[in-house]
């Protein structure tokens, strides 16, 4: 096929999991087309898609025929293989370090803010408040210094950045959890107040259609507490 033909591509995913939800991102800021798959993750995987991925996670993408796994390697093929907005090439003026600077904030909000998140939502209620007060703590000390020139997106873009396309599905959760009752309703006053850069950002981002299309809110902190119900049951 000619170069300007838009690849084949299929997207394995379920539209619940936040590193599936990356790829969808991607594939929506690039506007390529392609065709999804849902995976039942509630079931054991099937034998084709272990065929596929043989971790049996999701998101895994068929790409013109190759198979390619892991939601941040998935992100960053696609942009690397369709040169946009999201990031510079390594080569062009001021890539290699645009690139570094995107991998440090997304490394830094997935080992220092991320997981917090999801650990508040399995403590007890006693345990919360102080969860929520130390998730807060990390965002003023390790993200807001990275996002005092985003206008509105990272490092001062005025579209989404691979940073958005890497964090967007997480940052989706962190504001719908206190929303939706699962956490506690002081991160979102804290965020606001001591972390204005990070507030500003993050309200940007779940704004956008191309982070937001596949999300459904309600269901998604319904189904949520479902499964937190299932899980504290089996303790
Ligand atoms: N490191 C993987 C994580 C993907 C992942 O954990 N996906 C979950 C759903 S959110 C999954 O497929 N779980 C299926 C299972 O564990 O059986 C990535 O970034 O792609």
């Amino acid at each position: 096929m000619g170069s300007n033909d838009a690849p084949n591509i299929i997207l394995y995913t379920n539209h619940g999991c936040p590193w599936a939800h990356r790829a969808h991102i991607a594939l929506a800021e690039l506007g390529l087309p392609y065709k999804e798959e849902i995976i039942d993750l509630t079931v054991p995987r099937t034998p084709e898609y272990l065929a596929v991925n043989p971790r049996g996670l999701v998101p895994s993408i068929n790409y013109n025929g190759t198979i390619i796994t892991e939601s941040a390697i998935v992100a960053q093929f696609l942009s690397d293989a369709h040169p946009s907005h999201l990031e510079k090439t390594s080569t062009e003026e001021g890539g290699a370090l645009q690139r570094a600077k995107i991998n440090f904030f997304v490394d830094t909000f997935i080992t220092k803010v991320n997981g917090q998140t999801f650990g508040i939502l399995r403590a007890s209620e006693e345990e919360k408040p102080e969860l929520a007060v130390k998730l807060v703590d990390a965002i003023v000390k390790e993200v807001e210094p990275l996002l005092q020139d985003a206008k509105p997106f990272f490092g001062g873009s005025s579209k989404l950045t691979l940073a958005e396309v890497q964090t967007g599905s997480f940052i989706l959760r962190l504001l719908a959890y206190p929303k939706g009752g699962l956490a506690p309703k002081s991160i979102l006053t804290d965020l606001e107040t001591r972390t204005p850069a990070f507030w500003k950002w993050a309200n940007t981002v779940v704004k956008e259609n191309s982070v937001n299309y596949i999300w459904e809110e309600e269901s998604f902190i319904e189904k949520t507490k479902v499964r937190l119900a299932k899980q504290a049951a089996a303790k």
